[in-house]
């Protein structure tokens, strides 16, 4: 680290230097001279702040949505290098990922995923580096091993529960992901006309518990809503531990042009879930079933859940990072709005009742409302500093406030370009965030970016909130769709670069060359190949028409980097296995003729001699 600092100085210098002397070559007017010298310097320190060596690493990793390209992208901060891309819920060849055979299955029938929350596990509200969850709209959610980076689980698509977009927040030893209802239907699942929404169309919040040790998810438990859309969500933690937080909208019930229908009432409101109660009830057996799942109604089960009315059609629901504060920003207001979690609890001891929403107590505003700060139009998601601020991006202003919680007072604001999204600060979602950098997650680039036709990337905006005033320094360019994405400290993170081999028990690996070939079980074929530097092994084989043939792909190699593809041409087939790692692909030789495989993957000097046939008879 201290080299790395070392070697920023003199790297500013001379940028400095250099930038510095292009300006002074440039012909300008001597009275501004004054300002350009000061915004030459302006972008020398902006440019040695977001500067990593080459050779250098970043300190931190952000893990950002890919929205409805169904993957998530790795990047690096400050420098904003996309590092990686990991496919989660869409097929992806560079990867071979929905290829082979086991993350075939696992994709099932959807070929597409619309990727929206990243969360990052937690043990005792900190990031620990050992899992990814991250959310998608088909009522489904996937557990990413931060060990290797690969997709290890996909929950779902869960019965009830339609269009999963407030989720995958984590509460803060990771005991639950959460998932609920965007778009409300009948549960169970069956045709009802769509003019009967506000009676016969449900919401459901659902429990994913996440096993300590493997982090294997399964559906824990769901609770029957009304038919809102539920939006994002939060856990609670420290104060508000054992509690999650969901945000709704069109609590109107209405159909058709909801940007009309579901904007009739000046509140919607923050659903109040305690999830400890969930979980109990579901332990005395309280729930009923409905499609093979446990679903508590509220009506017959109370204390569960409670409504907080909010502003109008709010957004982000974002616990402060010591639990205190629940901030909801409805986004058709210019206040966002802040809960005190004490008073929430006091309102509910007392029975401070305003109305039921299908039984579920609504409480009053006036009586758990501690502030509204007025931070700007279309508050969307509020992230934090180590210090009581608190950061909010702000969609129809195009900007982020910073604000002081307990103060309420706004201290600075900042214009992003352009309409920002969500935010992301580092270690943001933590009981201690680190206050170094945010990053504003926009909507929309133009004119930023040389220009790449009508499909425009996304500007993803690194801001410096180190000091009192925020400093936008960098504009990094990204494809769909960041909605959200998580920022951690990089030594968390303890990748693997190799699968050791005595850990590979898969039970058709070959680890020896003179182990690899072709064997037959009536119409069924096993290949085991082996791949090493620079053969797959066996370099041909043969089999009849209608035949299924497996291929077990093992690669041998123990050396970082040493990957090796396997691609049969005409069959669509491509997978890539990594050093030490056993992959298989099955398919019914259809075609008759001769067809080449090779290693995709460049691998060595004789990496074009990698090639092989199969010969379909
Ligand atoms: S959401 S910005 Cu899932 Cu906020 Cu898209
Ligand atoms: Cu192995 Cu290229």
């Amino acid at each position: 680290m201290i080299v790395h600092r070392r070697r920023l100085v003199g790297v500013s210098v001379a940028l400095v230097t250099l930038v510095a002397f292009a300006y002074s070559c440039a012909p300008s007017a001597p009275q501004s001279r004054r300002s350009a010298q000061s915004a030459t310097s302006d972008i020398a320190l902006a440019a040695q702040k977001v500067y990593v060596a080459p050779g250098d690493l970043d300190p931190y990793y952000m893990f950002a949505s890919g929205g409805h390209s169904g993957n998530v992208y790795v990047y690096g901060v400050p420098s904003m290098r996309h590092l990686a891309t990991i496919p989660v819920f869409t097929p992806y060849p560079a990867t071979g990922y929905g290829f082979d055979d086991d993350s075939k299955k696992m994709l099932g029938d959807l070929t597409w995923g619309d990727v929206h929350h990243p969360a990052l596990s937690e043990t005792k509200g900190d990031y620990d580096g050992r899992w990814l969850f991250i959310n998608e709209m088909n009522g489904r959610i996937a557990r990413i091993d931060l060990r290797d980076f690969k997709t290890k689980q996909i929950l779902g698509p869960v019965p009830n529960l339609h269009g999963n977009h407030a989720s995958s927040f984590v509460t803060p030893n990771t005991e639950y992901a959460m998932m609920a209802t965007r778009f409300s239907r009948p549960v169970p699942n069956r045709p009802v006309s769509a003019a009967k929404y506000a009676t016969d169309y449900k919401g459901i919040i659902a429990g994913v518990k996440i096993d300590p040790k493997s982090g294997e998810m399964s559906l824990a438990w769901q609770i029957l809503m009304p038919p809102f859309d539920y939006d994002l969500g939060d856990a609670g933690k420290l104060a508000s531990d054992g509690w999650m937080f969901f945000s709704s909208y069109n609590t109107e019930r209405a159909t058709g042009k909801l940007e009309v229908t579901a904007s009739q009432r000046d509140r919607d409101y923050i659903a109040a879930v305690d999830w400890r109660a969930a979980e109990k009830a579901i332990a005395d057996g309280k729930g009923d079933t409905i499609d093979g799942v446990k679903v508590i109604d509220p009506a017959k089960v109370p204390g569960i859940v409670y409504l907080l009315p909010c502003g109008k059609s709010p957004h982000g629901v974002d616990v402060s990072p010591d639990g205190k504060y629940i901030i909801a920003s409805g986004k058709l207001q210019g206040v966002t709005t802040v809960f005190n979690f004490e008073k929430i609890q006091t309102a509910i001891r007392n029975r401070d009742f305003l109305q039921a929403e299908d039984e579920i107590p609504v409480l009053k505003y006036e009586s758990i409302k501690d502030a509204e700060v007025p931070v700007g139009l279309g508050p969307l998601h509020t992230q934090f500093g180590p210090d009581g601020y608190a950061y909010t991006s702000l969609f129809v202003d195009s900007a982020i406030a910073k604000w002081k919680l307990g103060t309420w007072q706004v201290v600075d604001k900042i214009p992003v370009s352009y309409s920002i999204g969500h935010l992301s600060a580092a270690e943001g979602d933590t009981v201690s965030p680190d206050g170094n950098w945010l990053v504003g997650l926009n909507k929309l680039s133009h004119g930023r970016h040389l220009s790449v036709g009508p499909s425009q990337p996304e500007s993803s905006q690194l801001i410096d909130i180190t000091e009192e005033k925020m400093k936008l320094l960098y504009d990094a360019f990204t494809e769909p769709e960041p909605h959200y994405a998580q920022i951690v400290k990089a030594d968390k993170i303890k990748p693997i670069e190799v699968y050791p081999q005595a850990e590979n028990k898969h039970p058709l690996a070959v680890w020896d060359v003179k182990d690899a070939g072709v064997t037959r079980t009536g119409k069924k074929v096993l290949v085991k190949m082996v791949a090493v530097r620079s053969t797959l092994t066996p370099t041909d084989f043969e089999v009849n028409e209608g035949d299924e043939v497996t291929i077990a792909l093992t690669n041998i190699e123990q050396t970082t980097d040493e990957l090796h593809g396997f691609g049969l041409l005409d069959y669509n087939i491509n997978i890539v296995v990594d050093p030490g790692e056993t992959k298989t692909v099955t398919f019914t030789a259809k075609k008759k003729g001769v067809f080449a495989y090779y290693c995709t993957n460049f691998c060595s000097a004789l990496h074009q001699e990698m090639q092989g046939y199969a010969v379909v008879k």
